[in-house]
């Protein structure tokens, strides 16, 4: 493991002042689940899960009881973003508190991605670390593993890994399940390892003799593509990128969401009698392509299989949920349920997503989608949950960003945070927790470029990218060359650029960007 400078629980203890210039907490003398600023909390992080997917934002055509569980509890949020209308991105803003588009290496991770956070940053799970806090990672990961990209060696303990980074504990895949390599890894060593059939990894070229989904179509018997996704064959579906070998280790798409979920149930019951709390960051691989969720699932829903992922991703919650309750934890425990980006249906496979939609608007009333600059790429569903502290069978419409999750967490756990930390988090707990409803007066989204969203106005900077994605199904960029302003009190639908006609209000949200570019920040 590559070794870091951290400064540990027992350096930070004295030193309780935020770092964002709130007020001193009183000194706690040990952590302790009980401890009501400091309870467990687990991020349940959903991949491509639109804004109006479930059934506490609007979805009719699938049914999510464990969701709409959560939401009876706590609070509902409708105006809440990612970071960014891709995964690798959002994840990296969400953990680390800092803008990835700062950064030229944070797009789409390869399987074979080095680690993106490098082990001198300070993230989130490092924080709960330094407040006492248990800290795990579950399910998709996608930000890169190993010291360098493409060197790793997947047959012994990678020489980096989420340990470098804060989580005591991680169960992950690498990267996406429609990339390769298919197998788990658990605490730095792939899962289940088979020493039969050693594991190799390219995303330059085949394995000699290996099958490809191009050469080979009559082997997908589990699912074919619809763009890309042609390359290795593991389970019988084509993946990105190329690897051979894996044997019992490699994952069967169908218990993807049984494996990750029973581990981290599992990590509940081991972890819920400790003196300690736990952060958990639960992510998991639905509704992400390629969708092939367990049999359970199928056909109780007439959307087909993206349906069926939808169910399976409640089912997950439910699992969750219920080990709190079984361990007499859920009312020290926050549950923050939320998506890394906006929904998509053709995202390379041939699931039928398109088709059996039906009226269902996995965006709700918003434009766009996943990929895009319009609304629809960033707005998430956010739902929070913390008996006695986050209002119950409530709603907020407050402005919001996961940018802001770690400072407002870190104020809640009264964290001191190390100087140029979350460099772009705003301390916002109350509107986390939904005792304030007020709007963050303005945040930021990325897409190929940058936008700005304010209570009123969406501002899009121009971009010479064009209106529609060119490698596949039909989505919009969000793309224009000219300055893009909408009235989002006026509708929702980002129809309308009234830019020409409001320049005064384009100049001032510009002066946002160029400030926070500039690291100016001025919330
Ligand atoms: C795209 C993939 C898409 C998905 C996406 C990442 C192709 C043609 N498309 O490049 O299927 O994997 O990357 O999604 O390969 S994300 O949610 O992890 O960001
Ligand atoms: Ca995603």
């Amino acid at each position: 493991m590559i070794s870091s400078n951290r400064l540990t629980s027992a350096l930070l203890a004295p030193m309780l002042l935020t770092a964002w210039g709130a007020e001193a907490k009183a000194p706690k003398k040990a952590a302790h689940t009980t401890d009501p600023d400091r309870p467990n909390v687990i991020i349940i992080l959903a991949d491509d899960l639109g804004y109006g997917d479930m059934q506490p934002y609007g979805a009719t055509r699938v049914e999510t009881p464990n969701v709409n569980r959560l939401a009876d509890g706590g609070t509902k949020f409708t105006n809440v973003h990612a970071v960014a209308s891709t995964s690798t991105p959002s994840r990296y803003s969400l953990l680390t508190g800092e803008y990835a588009w700062r950064r030229n290496d944070t797009q789409v991770a390869a399987g074979n991605a080095g680690m993106i956070i490098r082990p001198t940053q300070y993230t989130m799970a490092d924080m709960f670390r330094s407040r006492g806090y248990r800290t795990s990672a579950f399910g998709k990961w996608h930000l890169g593993l190993g010291d360098k990209t493409g060197e790793q060696d997947w047959n012994a303990p990678l020489p980096a890994d989420l340990a470098d980074i804060g989580f005591d504990h991680h169960y992950i895949m690498a990267a996406t399940a429609d990339r390769v390599p298919c197998v788990f890894i658990e605490d730095g060593m792939v899962a289940n390892y088979d020493p039969e059939h050693p594991i190799e990894v390219s995303y330059r070229a085949n394995f000699p003799g290996e099958p490809t989904g191009a050469e080979n179509p009559e082997l997908l018997y589990n699912l074919r593509h619809s763009h890309g996704h042609d390359m290795s064959i593991v389970n019988g579906i084509g993946r990105i990128g190329y690897m051979k070998g894996g044997g019992k280790a490699l994952w069967k798409d169908e218990n993807i969401a049984d494996s990750i979920t029973a581990h981290a149930v599992k990590y509940i019951h081991e972890n819920a009698g400790k003196e300690e709390p736990f952060f958990m960051y639960f992510c998991t691989n639905d509704v992400h392509v390629p969708r092939f969720p367990h049999e359970r699932f199928r056909g109780k829903n007439p959307m087909g299989l993206r349906g069926d992922a939808i169910a399976q991703f409640d089912w997950s919650v439910g699992q969750l949920l219920d080990a709190l309750d079984k361990e007499g934890i859920a009312d020290n425990t926050l549950v923050i349920l939320t998506s890394d980006n906006g929904p998509v249906l053709d995202d390379g496979y041939d699931d039928q997503a398109v088709e059996l939609l039906g009226d269902h608007r996995p965006t709700g009333p918003f434009r766009g989608n996943k990929y895009s600059a319009f609304e629809g790429g960033t707005l998430v569903p956010a739902i929070v949950r913390w008996p006695g502290r986050v209002p119950a069978a409530a709603e907020s419409d407050a402005l919001m960003s996961h940018i802001d999750w770690m400072a407002s967490l870190g104020s809640l756990i009264g964290a001191r945070l190390p100087k140029g930390a979350a460099p772009d988090s705003q301390d916002r707990i109350g509107k986390l927790l939904g005792t304030d409803t007020t709007d963050s007066p303005w945040i930021i989204e990325f897409a190929a470029g940058l936008s700005v969203r304010t209570p009123q106005w969406k501002y899009i900077e121009p971009n010479d990218g064009g209106p529609m994605i060119t490698w596949g199904p039909k989505i919009e960029t969000g793309n224009h060359p000219m300055p893009q302003l909408y009235d989002m009190k006026a509708s929702k639908g980002e129809t309308e650029n009234v830019a020409l006609a409001n320049p005064a209000v384009v100049y001032e949200l510009q002066n946002i960007l160029r400030r926070t570019r500039a690291r100016h920040i001025n919330p």
